[in-house]
């Protein structure tokens, strides 16, 4: 093969957010853009040279020639072997699997994740290490750093791989393998639930369900798993088929963006079980017959449960959350006389506990959910976990929430977004709130008294490393607690995010509506930053 070396220019931007680099696709076909991205991130990498890199991507636009690029790049940095998803197509949590299956140096996920897609939306990339986790801070700082020196890259001349058939090549040095989308998948799948009980239950028709793959990666996963291998009847699994723009959609897995499936849930016609995940297959959304399960109680109910899943027979290490996801999981932590570990937002920096087996399951409050099985959240594991502990229990899903509830008390949870907001205002607004933290412990609003407030700062146990400025927090004396943070996901301007939680044991507030019970909280959180009287807004953007 023939290698160029390619002059460029370096961009100023390539600084990646909380779950890689995410950008307009516009900004990705810049010139030289996605080149000088791939080239830096093999400049930062070490010696791949002997092992595999994998890569596929959620179908978005742009996934396909991205690959090629990435592919050509790999092939002039002398990688020896890359294994790429059939069709481009590989989950986020499918590439952790590979990665550690095989042994592999590392992996590229072409993703924006749960942001749009198609020509006018959003493109992603990110990188995930030989643990088969995203790469951390230290790692994406170095190619931050090389992103914005780069004068040139490497870039072999052949024609575009036929990313259609399941296949190897050989170009010189260079192996290529073509790979099924789902099996590996599927195998790990079969080696944590009890895939006997599912068939059972399912075929007898006592567990209905509906899976919404939002026309993103999760399709012909879901298809595989719940429809040809547990015997869900065909059609159980919707929007089945990846699409470039997602049908149009946002694949974000709420209440808000799963329309069909949501109307079927609460309906007279429900069945036991409904779910949806996100364009990359790592978020999940957990519904039960005209019922809705809050991802941070979803994370505290499988811990408590663990023990019924073989794959977990065992017991728990410990657990993990994002600092923002809800306190129900440190309850069970106390009961189950485990630790509990709070983590920035960002499944990244639950890498690190979870191979020095500090902890087994660990999830945040933003539909995500996984376990030492990969290093990635994994959104039809937690489907499968569901179903299969309504599979062992024979309750709905309503009555397992309930039964939690009534054993540990219910943290009632909501988070109010923000989305796209003038940037300066919104960091204006964030820092004058972080400069008055000080002086608020004591002070008395609505009947609450705060009893301290930080910014959270997250000392890793493990190697040592600190991560600053993630998140204002302030704490109430009765419990309760707002939380505020600015997302590191967006494309347009700034979102803030405002993460509200209550504690009760009071049975009669257990039926009642979040937005009535936290009402209250709500109120002081605008009181204390004031983002609707600053920007005009009536209400948030997405409420979850
Ligand atoms: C959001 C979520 C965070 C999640 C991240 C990536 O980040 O809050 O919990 O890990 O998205 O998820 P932020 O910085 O916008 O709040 V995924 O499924 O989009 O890769
Ligand atoms: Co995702």
């Amino acid at each position: 093969m023939h290698i160029n070396t390619v002059n460029t220019q370096p961009y100023n931007d390539q600084k990646p957010g909380t779950s890689g680099l995410r950008k307009k696709v516009a900004v990705f076909q810049q010139p030289n853009y996605l080149e000088n991205y791939i080239q830096a991130t093999f400049d930062c990498m070490g010696d791949y040279a002997g092992q595999p890199i994998v890569v596929g991507g959620d179908g978005r636009f742009y996934n396909r020639p991205a690959i090629q690029v990435i592919i050509k790049i790999a092939a002039a940095n002398g990688c020896r072997q890359l294994l790429i998803g059939h069709n481009g197509l590989l989950s986020t949590p499918a590439v952790s699997h590979l990665i550690r299956k095989h042994q592999a140096f590392g992996g590229f996920i072409l993703s924006a994740s749960h942001n749009p897609g198609g020509p006018d939306k959003d493109f992603g990339i990110k990188f995930n290490i030989a643990s088969g986790s995203a790469a951390p801070e230290q790692l994406t700082d170095a190619i931050f750093a090389r992103t914005k020196k780069i004068d040139h890259y490497f870039y072999a001349s052949f024609d575009d791989i036929d990313l259609n058939n399941i296949q190897h090549l050989q170009i010189d040095n260079l192996t290529i393998s073509i790979i099924n989308t789902v099996t590996d998948y599927a195998q790990l799948m079969t080696e944590i639930f009890d895939f006997k009980l599912l068939k059972e239950v399912i075929k007898s028709k006592s567990l209905s369900l509906c899976f919404d793959a939002m026309h993103a990666v999760t399709g012909p996963y879901a298809q595989h798993i719940l429809e040809s291998v547990l015997g869900a009847p065909s059609g159980s699994v919707i929007n089945a088929i990846p699409l470039e723009d997602f049908g149009g959609c946002h694949p974000d897995p709420n209440l808000t963006q799963t329309r069909r499936l949501t109307a079927l849930m609460f309906s007279e016609n429900a069945p036991v079980f409904g779910a949806a995940s996100d364009g990359d297959g790592d978020r999940n959304l957990i519904l039960g017959n005209n019922f809705y399960v809050t991802p941070s109680d979803s994370l505290a109910i499988m811990a408590a449960n663990a023990q019924l899943i073989p794959g977990y027979h065992q017991g728990l290490s410990g657990v993990a959350r994002s600092m923002p996801t809800s306190q129900a999981v440190d309850r069970v932590a106390q009961y189950l006389e485990i630790p509990c570990y709070e983590t920035p937002t960002g499944w990244k920096f639950f890498g690190n506990l979870l191979d020095a087996k500090k902890i087994t399951l660990c999830g945040e409050e933003s539909f995500g959910s996984s376990s030492d099985h990969v290093r990635e959240k994994d959104g039809l594991w937690a489907v499968l976990f569901w179903l299969n502990l309504i599979a062992r229990k024979n309750k709905s899903v309503k009555e397992i929430v309930y039964e939690h509830w009534h054993k540990f008390g219910r943290n009632i949870y909501s988070r109010h977004d923000y989305e796209a907001l003038d940037l300066i205002l919104a960091t204006t607004v964030f820092k004058q709130l972080r400069d008055k933290l000080s002086t608020l412990p004591n002070k008395e609003i609505n009947g609450y008294v705060i009893s301290d407030t930080d910014e959270f700062t997250y000392h890793d146990p493990i190697d040592g490393s600190h991560s600053k400025n993630q998140g204002l927090r302030i704490r109430f004396k009765d419990g309760s607690r707002i939380v505020y943070r600015l997302s590191g996901t967006g494309t347009v301007g700034a979102t803030l995010r405002i993460y509200i939680e209550r504690f009760t044991q009071d049975a009669t507030q257990f039926d009642t509506d979040p937005q009535i019970a936290l009402a209250p909280l709500i109120a002081i959180a605008e009181k204390l930053c004031e983002i609707k009287k600053k920007t005009g807004l009536t209400k948030p953007d997405v409420i979850t």
